[in-house]
């Protein structure tokens, strides 16, 4: 990019002419106060500006000009992840290095002339103002005047008159809590804001995303909650005690005494999370699927939904079934779902743990999806040829342009296929026949916990090689081999059977204790052999999974005991899946009682809060699954023709 006129004159030279000649008998500091570092050669300039929010809080916030940027739109990023850190990945007098990862799209920045701007949200890093984890618009859980939605609106306002090189347009967009602040854009939404695109936003922390599924609290995440909490710039850290994860959790007893051990207590939202076990009016009135359901749909909107998604994997499909019928014209809402894990799309996207796609799917989504999807709306170019969903399908590895979502099953008008989970452990179409073994059996002893991934288990994260992000992808061979674990299996198909929706499961189930967990996972199991890629013989990849916590079976809000050694119904619904199960393979479905220590132990024996049960209330049980006449258990999978 040629460089045009500096648009900053520097005062370089005038302040080492002050200096020249000074003689000191006491050195002074050397230092400036603030060093200006001269742009004149960069092909961009970076301002940091302290803008000003409504109630008198400046939110600091990094802007990059492209030198020669007339006219252009602006793309936003607000963030409790440290702007400056984000937009600094090396230094260098050009853009592109400066702008790699995260949530940056560097090569559509670069190539559409955007204009970028990251914000620290109140509360984190180098803006004022305090922090709150995923900030309630005002309202029961917020009394101030001042939210995530006045606070984009603010930055908004403030930007568009501040930057002369802009086209008065702006674009929000985000992976995961950033994505969570993109939707929070869409409430009252400033007129200048064009577009949104939440990246597997954090919607609903209960149902299905960071902080419970179901019910059952994502041990694991207590990490995040102490590190984001602690400090206003993340420096206290969270410590290991042990390599392996697993061993921090159990010998702790509780998740509620880890926390304790560690000093929690002392942090808002850890206490918040102690008061706030069932989904009651506390998720219910932050859940942005219900919130954003109650507004006028305003702004274009882009969802994007990770298929491997170890995070937010209920959020942007729970965001699209809220919006899709306020969307009349069919203009203002799309989906992107692809092979990817948690923000995996702004990266290379050819492969992820075992599984090669063959071309690099994050890259034709920026190229093919988010680039024309933002140039219409942000700048004037045509529009763009997107259909309602553009879906990758896993299996055949290709891209789908679908009608919409879900194409089976709940929500859609193709009713959903159950799969049965049959006597002689099989997954078969026809429902269980008296006379048959009526259920499978196994202990659930919450003293040996079945480990959710192979041990040693790795923190969560994305640094230093960890492999936390692709663990959905894992084999799940060790799993079906235990006695703790009923896994249940197809013949092998003779035809492809494709599944586009969200898959339910709905298990007759009992337990001798009072209280239990129920985990169901949906798998491909691959054949014997794979020539084109040996080391997937036999494989067994999840495809949709999740877990129940029993106290919820008839209430989500108001958890209940179970009566022991009777068979009662689970129903609950799994993550989205766009699979095929190619001829050969098989459809596997397992069933444990454990998954740890991503998920917290269940104590089997019903107390009045799990956060705070004791050593001796964690039992065996014997747990049973049904399939009988009138008892029968199934996974519900949408498949299509
Ligand atoms: N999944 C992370 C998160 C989102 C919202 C709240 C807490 C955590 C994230 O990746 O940002």
């Amino acid at each position: 990019m040629p460089l045009c006129q500096p648009l900053f004159a520097t005062a370089l030279s005038l302040v080492v002419g002050v200096a020249l000649g000074a003689q000191e008998a006491v050195p002074s500091n050397e230092m400036p106060a603030v060093f200006q570092p001269v742009q004149d050669t960069w092909d961009y300039t970076r301002r940091v500006e302290l803008i000003p929010m409504r109630d008198g809080v400046k939110l600091r916030t990094v802007i990059f000009v492209p030198k020669c940027a007339k006219g252009a739109p602006i793309l936003l990023t607000r963030t409790p992840y440290n702007a400056a850190e984000r937009t600094a990945h090396v230094a260098s007098s050009h853009l592109g290095p400066v702008l790699q990862g995260s949530d940056n799209v560097t090569d559509l920045i670069l190539e559409g002339g955007y204009i970028r701007v990251v914000q620290d949200i109140r509360g984190k890093y180098g803006s004022q103002g305090d922090y709150v984890m995923t900030r309630p618009l005002q309202g029961p859980w917020n009394a101030s005047a001042v939210d995530h939605s006045t606070d984009t609106y603010d930055t908004i306002d403030w930007l568009v008159k501040h930057l002369p090189e802009s086209n008065g347009r702006v674009g929000i967009l985000g992976v995961s809590y950033n994505g969570f602040l993109s939707l929070m854009g869409l409430v009252n939404p400033h007129p200048a804001l064009k577009a949104a695109v939440p990246m597997n936003p954090m919607v609903d922390g209960w149902r299905g995303d960071d902080w419970f599924h179901h019910g059952a609290f994502r041990a694991q995440n207590l990490s995040y909650i102490y590190e984001q909490e602690a400090t206003r710039a993340n420096e206290e850290r969270w410590w290991s005690n042990h390599l392996d994860d697993y061993d921090t959790f159990l010998r702790a007893g509780s998740t509620g005494e880890l926390a304790r051990q560690r000093g929690m207590e002392q942090l808002g939202f850890w206490r918040k999370i102690l008061e706030h076990p069932a989904y009651d009016k506390f998720w219910q009135d932050q859940a942005m699927d219900r919130v954003l359901a109650a507004q006028p749909l305003k702004v274009p909107t882009l969802l994007v939904h990770s298929l491997y998604d170890a995070e937010d994997i209920y959020a942007a499909v729970a965001v699209w079934k809220a919006l899709k019928p306020k969307d009349k014209t069919g203009t203002m809402l799309f989906m992107a779902m692809g092979p990817w894990n948690h923000g995996g799309h702004v990266h290379e996207g050819s492969s992820l743990g075992p599984l090669k796609f063959g071309q690099d799917t994050a890259l034709q989504f920026r190229r093919d999806v988010l680039g024309p999807f933002l140039a219409q709306y942000l700048k004037d170019a045509p529009k763009a040829d997107l259909p309602p969903v553009s879906a990758f399908e896993t299996g055949t590895n290709a891209w789908r342009r679908l009608p919409g979502w879900p194409l089976a099953g709940e929500g859609a008008a193709r009713p959903a296929t159950p799969f049965y989970l049959g006597a002689g452990l099989k997954v078969q179409t026809t429902a269980p026949k008296a006379g048959e073994v009526a259920y499978d059996e196994y202990i659930s002893d919450p003293a040996k916990p079945i480990p959710f991934r192979a041990r040693p288990i790795q923190q969560v994260g994305y640094d230093g090689g960890l492999t936390w992000p692709q663990w959905l992808t894992d084999d799940q061979r060790e799993a079906s081999g235990r006695t703790d674990v009923v896994a249940y299996l197809s013949e092998p198909l003779a035809a492809p059977l494709k599944i586009s929706g969200d898959p339910v499961a709905n298990l007759v189930a009992s337990t001798s204790g009072t209280d239990s967990d129920w985990v169901v996972k949906v798998i491909d199991v691959y054949p014997d052999e794979v020539p084109s890629q040996p080391a997937l013989g036999g494989y067994q990849l999840m495809v949709s999974a999740d877990i129940f916590r029993g106290r919820y079976r008839e209430s989500w809000s108001t958890a209940k005991a179970l009566k022991p050694n009777e068979p009662l119904v689970y129903r609950f619904a799994l993550p989205a899946a766009n699979h095929v199960f190619l001829p050969g393979h098989r459809v596997m479905v397992q069933v444990q009682s454990t998954w740890f220590p991503l998920y917290d132990r269940n104590p089997q024996t019903f107390v009045p809060n799990i956060f705070l049960a004791k050593p001796e209330d964690y039992r065996s049980a014997t747990q049973r699954i049904y399939h009988a006449p009138g008892k029968a258990s199934f996974v519900e999978l949408p498949v299509v023709p």
